[in-house]
């Protein structure tokens, strides 16, 4: 337990608020994780899964209504509605601190109140940062035991006289999703989330902290927190370049972080090492390049189509001590199963919701779409040997890229910082099931940073642009891609996962200046003979083409979508983006 004043202060307040019956402070050790796990199952809120076929895991179903985040009840309380922005719900935070309080009061008699102190970052790195997360909710405990590093460890790194670290309260309540509330207070460091228990709602070190507050911090103190993966890419000579992708939930970061290379590459000696798969904290290194770090320690993965030949390296992670939520349990032998693992759905089994399952109603998922694994990263058999670095690894490329069945090709490349900045601020994407609400649709996901901004993102937009004044020449190249091109039958054009590194090694090759490439109205484009497509069944050159192109009748469209989309941010905007809006129109003509 802390020394830390203002820590302490905070906590005899909130105790006074929710009034729980007792507090246990979560020290990080294993025997009071494992007493945490038992009193779980006791309970019945987890399932201990077969210890045999996967020893330290376990099962659980969240409530019905509560299976992803719910970005309509997401609010940055910012004092000015302005520096909220235009994308972000907005409360005053007075009114917002008396609303939630009412709601999350008295709200943990019977209860118990777990304190988790944590680290976002390796533990001591100069750029990690620490939270307390107060939680009713053992499932809560359990996961953030898994997704951050808590307890003592980090607590002897917080001075006693220090404020610099960030209040979480999260209360259960009764997950009425009338009364659910997901609330920042970044001029505050804090945040509260009360009538939720499920993932990024509840876990509040990760898209609460480390995104919506962190990016605020970021644009103060001159880093940035970022929607990306990190991951290293071996050559056979031994050299590993670092790259960051930004693609919207559920579009594929946690399968590129993780993929395996195609078989001719694996012969030449190709690697890939993971850093991160869900968020990347960057900064100028003391050699004027990008450095990032991944502030998380393991991975909250979507289940559904994970599996051994999509991304074996994720399902191997999620064999020893990691916690499911809402995937299928199977009683054949205590196992568990989702849409997409393999063809033999169990005949014995119980879906998401709890209900008596066997695999042959076709039109009901066994798994929510939104299932997902909480998997310690250490368990990733091609987690990077720099993982735990606190000064994390320079950054050579950043990619972004979303979900477009049409009009984005395969990856194209920004000609310089700035028109990098336009490219990853016209990101569309077709939503997914990772956030409540209509799927499929395509929408303007700027950075993916459009559920997890924390501040105007016109502002945000700013800081990029600033962020590459700084860079100069050492800035990272920025590239786009999109593996969701369709056919006229709606079937995805490019084989995708592992072969996605045949794109990653022109992006390198891009870099290095060591390939040419074609200038289009929106950036260059691979010369088709540069994508190396070894090895690929059913797949040639032609084909290539027809999802490299860059067609200008839809582009036309495309920025008199932009142009609608940049109007709401007003006077907030940078001139940079409108220019580069203007050359995009001129080079269509
Ligand atoms: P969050 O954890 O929600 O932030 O998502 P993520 O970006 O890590 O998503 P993830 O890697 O789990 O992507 C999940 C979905 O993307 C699954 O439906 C995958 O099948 C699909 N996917 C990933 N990579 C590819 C790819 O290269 N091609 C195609 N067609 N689908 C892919
Ligand atoms: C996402 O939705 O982008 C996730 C899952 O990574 S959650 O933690 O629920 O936000
Ligand atoms: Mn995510």
């Amino acid at each position: 337990m802390t020394k830390n004043k203002s820590v302490l202060k905070w906590l005899e307040e909130m105790k006074a608020l929710v009034s729980p019956d007792q507090v246990v402070w979560i020290d990080g050790s294993e025997e009071q994780l494992e007493e945490l796990r038992k009193m779980s199952c006791d309970t019945g809120e987890m399932v201990k899964l077969n210890q045999e076929k996967l020893p330290g895991c376990y099962l659980h179903r969240t409530h019905e209504n509560d299976v992803a985040r719910v970005e309509a009840r997401t609010f940055i309380c910012s004092r000015e509605e302005k520096d909220a922005g235009p994308t972000n719900n907005w409360k005053d935070p007075q009114e917002m601190y008396e609303l939630l309080y009412s709601i999350a009061k008295d709200s943990y008699q019977g209860k118990t109140m777990y304190v988790i102190p944590y680290s976002m970052g390796p533990v001591g790195s100069p750029f990690a940062k620490i939270g307390y997360e107060l939680t009713d909710s053992i499932y809560v405990v359990l996961n953030m035991a898994i997704m951050t590093r808590v307890g003592a460890a980090v607590e002897a790194v917080l001075p006693e006289d220090s404020d610099d670290w960030v209040r979480g309260l999260h209360a259960s309540c009764n997950v009425d999703a009338e009364k659910r509330y997901i609330c920042h207070f970044p001029e505050d460091n804090a945040i509260i989330s009360v009538n939720s228990a499920y993932g990024g709602n509840v876990l509040l070190g990760k898209k609460c902290f480390a995104l919506r507050i962190a990016s605020f911090l970021g644009k103060n103190e001159g880093w940035m927190a970022e929607h990306m993966l990190i991951l290293g890419i071996e050559n056979p000579q031994g050299e590993i370049k670092y790259v960051t992708a930004a693609f919207p939930s559920a579009c594929g970061k946690t399968n590129l972080a993780m993929m395996i290379p195609p078989e001719g590459y694996q012969a030449k000696g190709y690697k890939v090492w993971t850093v991160g798969d869900d968020i990347a904290w960057m900064h100028v290194g003391p050699d004027g390049r990008l450095w990032a770090i991944n502030p998380e320690n393991g991975f909250f993965g979507v289940a559904p189509g994970t599996n051994m030949k999509s991304n074996p390296n994720a399902l191997i992670t999620t064999q020893k001590g990691t916690i499911f939520t809402n995937v299928v349990h199977n009683l054949n032998d205590n196992t568990v199963w989702w849409e997409g693992l393999d063809k033999n759905p169990p005949e014995l089994g119980v879906d998401w919701k709890g209900n008596p399952w066997n695999g042959k109603t076709a039109d009901q998922k066994g798994a929510h779409p939104n299932s997902r694994f909480t998997a310690p990263a250490k368990n990733c058999p091609c987690i990077s040997d720099q993982f735990d670095n606190g000064a994390g690894v320079p950054i050579s490329a950043i990619i972004f890229g979303g979900r477009r069945a049409q009009t984005t090709p395969l990856v194209y490349q920004s000609r310089d910082w700035n028109n990098g900045v336009f490219v990853g601020s016209i990101m569309a994407s077709e939503t997914t099931a990772a956030a409540t609400g209509a799927v499929g649709v395509v929408r303007r996901d700027p950075m993916a940073m459009l559920p997890f901004c924390g501040y105007h993102m016109g502002d945000y937009f700013g800081h990029w642009i600033e962020m590459g004044e700084k860079l100069g020449e050492k800035a990272p190249k920025i590239f786009n891609v999109n593996w969701f091109r369709v056919d006229d039958n709606g079937k995805f054009i490019w084989p995708g996962f592992g072969d996605n590194l045949r794109v990653l090694e022109w992006i390198l090759a891009r870099c290095e200046g060591k390939v040419d490439a074609v200038q289009t109205p929106i950036g260059f484009t691979p010369n088709p003979e540069d994508i190396n497509l070894e090895g690929l069944e059913d797949f040639d050159i032609e084909t290539l083409k027809t999802i490299l192109e860059v067609d200008p009748g839809k582009w036309a469209k495309e920025a008199a979508g932009i142009e609608e989309f940049y109007e709401k941010f007003g006077d907030r905007l940078p001139e940079e983006l409108k220019n580069q809006l203007a050359t995009l129109k001129e080079n269509l003509k």
